[in-house]
């Protein structure tokens, strides 16, 4: 079964390596979709954020060797569209707290409205609830320590990104 594990990916964090890890070792092919608005340019270029999750899966053991993970980049348009162009069965996504579910249920029955495209939820680590892409930008940029919730080669181009503005 082929699924899909969406999201904007800026930047990638260790919570987003631990579910594609976990989604690639239940399903035979998972497709990492980085999913951005073309007219927008989000924190990092998507083709950065591509590189940065090539990187960090190449550095995690659970992902190093599988030859089950794509990566791609879907500039806009529904999810369920580009699901179906690729042959996609389900998404698969984390759920860190109720927050989140109360975030994601609506997107995972409209998605079923539109064409039956199933979302299957796993539970986030919890040594990972408090790590979103945005709180780790924010964090980054006043100064707080970040290291062990990014992956390495995301904390280096952070880095980079807050010397060059
Ligand atoms: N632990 C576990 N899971 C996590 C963690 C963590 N610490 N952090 C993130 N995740 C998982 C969550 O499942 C999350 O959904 C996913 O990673 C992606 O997270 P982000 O923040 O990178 O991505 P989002 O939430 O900005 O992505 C939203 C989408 C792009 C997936 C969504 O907007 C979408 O499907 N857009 C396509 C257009 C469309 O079809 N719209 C209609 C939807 S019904």
């Amino acid at each position: 079964m082929k699924v899909v594990c969406p999201g904007s990916y800026d930047p990638v964090t260790v919570g987003h390596i631990d579910i594609a890890a976990r989604a690639a070792a239940l399903f035979d092919e998972v497709v990492i979709a980085v999913v951005h608005n073309p007219a927008k340019t989000g924190h990092y270029p998507v083709a950065q954020r591509i590189e940065l999750i090539e990187a960090a899966l190449a550095a995690e053991p659970r992902t190093a060797e599988a030859a089950n993970i794509v990566i791609d980049d879907v500039p806009g348009g529904l999810l369920v569209d580009y699901c179906a162009q690729i042959g996609a069965a389900a998404v698969v996504k984390g759920l860190r707290s109720g927050t989140d579910f109360a975030y994601e249920l609506p997107m995972a029955l409209m998605n079923r409205h539109l064409t039956e495209l199933e979302t299957i939820f796993l539970p986030g680590d919890p040594r990972f609830e408090h790590v979103s892409s945005s709180l780790i930008r924010e964090v980054h940029a006043l100064g707080g320590d970040v290291s062990g919730l990014v992956p390495a080669a995301v904390l280096a181009a952070m880095d980079a990104k807050c010397q060059a503005e």
